[in-house]
């Protein structure tokens, strides 16, 4: 005979059954150089606060979060007087770990995801496989190497801390444009729904050898 728990009697079912928990998870790391707080919510793209104290790294967040659908809050701190290269590095590797987290906490994802997206004369694309093997390839020449005061070399550093920390394979192509600042946000919002598609929750492993 069947043992039902008190909670069972009355409706309400286990963690892991039915309704799956949203993904939610927090990573925070300090290190002499920069202090990091991140939380990621895959399943809303409520809210988005992000504060590095570098604008227009802010501003390219924020189009991947918001193109992505993604709840991303980011409150960073770090020697950005010497250089924000520490900065822009370190939040690549805690988004990084914070998809990983997601992964080990909350299931198997959809693995792939795509996508180009203009903006007005640039045309840059993302490609995503979320499978474990961590890779970057990053094609960008810019015809100008500062945005503002932000030197667009430093987000090479973002993506390769990502990648390696989300462990996953990611090509990213800013392929033509006049501008650069048009070129990196088309870039982002492409990452940012690119990684909304490769982490669409999926049902069991997606690997024909079945396991990542
Ligand atoms: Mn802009």
């Amino acid at each position: 005979m069947n043992q039902t728990t008190d909670e069972e009697q009355q409706g309400v079912r286990p963690v892991g059954e039915g309704v799956p928990a949203a993904r939610d998870v927090q990573v925070e790391r300090s290190t002499k150089e920069t202090e990091i707080r991140l939380r990621l919510q895959l399943d809303t793209d409520q809210p988005l606060t992000i504060e590095t104290g570098v604008p227009f790294f802010d501003h390219m967040l924020h189009a991947m979060a918001f193109h992505g659908g993604l709840g991303l809050e980011v409150q960073a701190r770090g020697d950005i007087e010497v250089d924000p290269h520490h900065l822009v590095e370190d939040v690549g590797i805690v988004f990084g770990q914070a998809l990983a987290k997601a992964v080990d906490q909350h299931g198997p994802v959809a693995r792939y995801g795509h996508a180009v997206i203009p903006m007005d004369d640039a045309l840059s694309e993302a490609t995503i496989d979320a499978g474990n093997r961590p890779y970057l390839v990053y094609r960008a020449e810019y015809p100008q190497p500062y945005c503002g005061a932000f030197a667009v070399e430093l987000l090479r550093e973002f993506f390769h801390g990502l990648a390696m920390n989300a462990a996953i394979n990611l090509h990213l192509d800013a392929r033509y444009g006049a501008n650069t600042h048009h070129m990196c946000e088309a870039l982002m919002k492409a990452l940012g729904r690119a990684i909304a598609q490769a982490y669409r929750r999926h049902d069991r492993v997606r690997s024909t050898k079945g396991s990542l």
